[in-house]
C-alpha cells in the first residue's frame, strides 16, 4: 500500500457536483481505499478568461501501479465528459495524481510529483489539511517549506450546504 494524493479541479457544468461525483468513484477504485478528502476551495482560473476553478485534494491508500491508476484516473475524467481540446482548457474534471509515496515518476505518460504542485496554492492548502507539514516529498522539500513559499492568496474556502 502507499499513500497517493490526487488534485481535483473542475470550471465546468456544476464544479462542486463533478468533484462529489468524483470523490466516490474514487472510493470505488479497485485495490484502492479512500483515506481522505479536503475541503473545497474555489479560485480564478491560472489562464484568463476560463470560469472560476473549484479544487480540492483526496489521499487514497492503493496497491495499483502509477500507470494503471493513471488509467483509473483518466477513466474517471473521461466517464464525467472530459474533453481535450487544448491543454489547460476548461474541464468538467481533472484529477491529477501529486505524491505516489515517495516516488519519482518519470515516464512519457506521467511525472510525478506533479511538476508545478509547489507553485499552486490550490493544491498546497487542501493537501496540507490531509498531510503533516513534515511530509517530505522525493527531493526532501517538505510540505511546510513549500507552503511559505505559497501565499495563500486568491483561494476560497467554500462553505458546503
Ligand atoms: N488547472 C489548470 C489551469 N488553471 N486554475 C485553477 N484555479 N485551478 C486548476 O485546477 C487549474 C487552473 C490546468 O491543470
Ligand atoms: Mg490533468
Ligand atoms: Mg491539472
Amino acid at each position: 500500500m502507499e499513500r497517493i494524493y490526487i488534485g481535483m479541479g473542475s470550471n465546468l457544468a456544476a464544479p462542486q457536483q463533478q468533484l462529489h461525483n468524483a470523490i466516490e468513484a474514487l472510493a470505488q477504485l479497485p485495490d484502492t481505499t479512500l483515506v481522505g478528502v479536503s475541503a473545497f476551495y474555489q479560485s480564478d482560473s491560472l489562464l484568463p478568461g476560463q470560469p472560476r476553478y473549484t479544487n480540492a485534494v483526496a489521499a487514497l491508500d492503493s496497491n495499483l501501479a502509477p500507470l494503471a491508476l493513471l488509467d483509473a484516473l483518466q477513466a474517471i475524467e473521461n466517464d464525467q465528459g472530459r474533453e481535450r481540446l487544448v491543454r489547460w482548457g476548461p474541464r468538467t474534471l481533472d484529477l491529477d495524481i501529486l505524491l505516489f509515496g515517495d516516488r519519482l515518476i518519470d515516464e512519457p505518460r506521467l511525472k510525478v510529483p506533479h511538476y508545478q504542485m509547489h507553485l499552486r496554492a490550490f493544491v498546497l492548502y487542501p493537501l496540507a489539511e490531509l498531510a503533516p507539514a513534515t511530509l517530505q516529498l522525493p527531493d526532501k522539500q517538505t510540505l511546510g517549506d513549500l507552503l511559505s513559499a505559497c501565499p495563500f492568496v486568491g483561494l476560497e474556502r467554500v462553505t458546503q450546504a
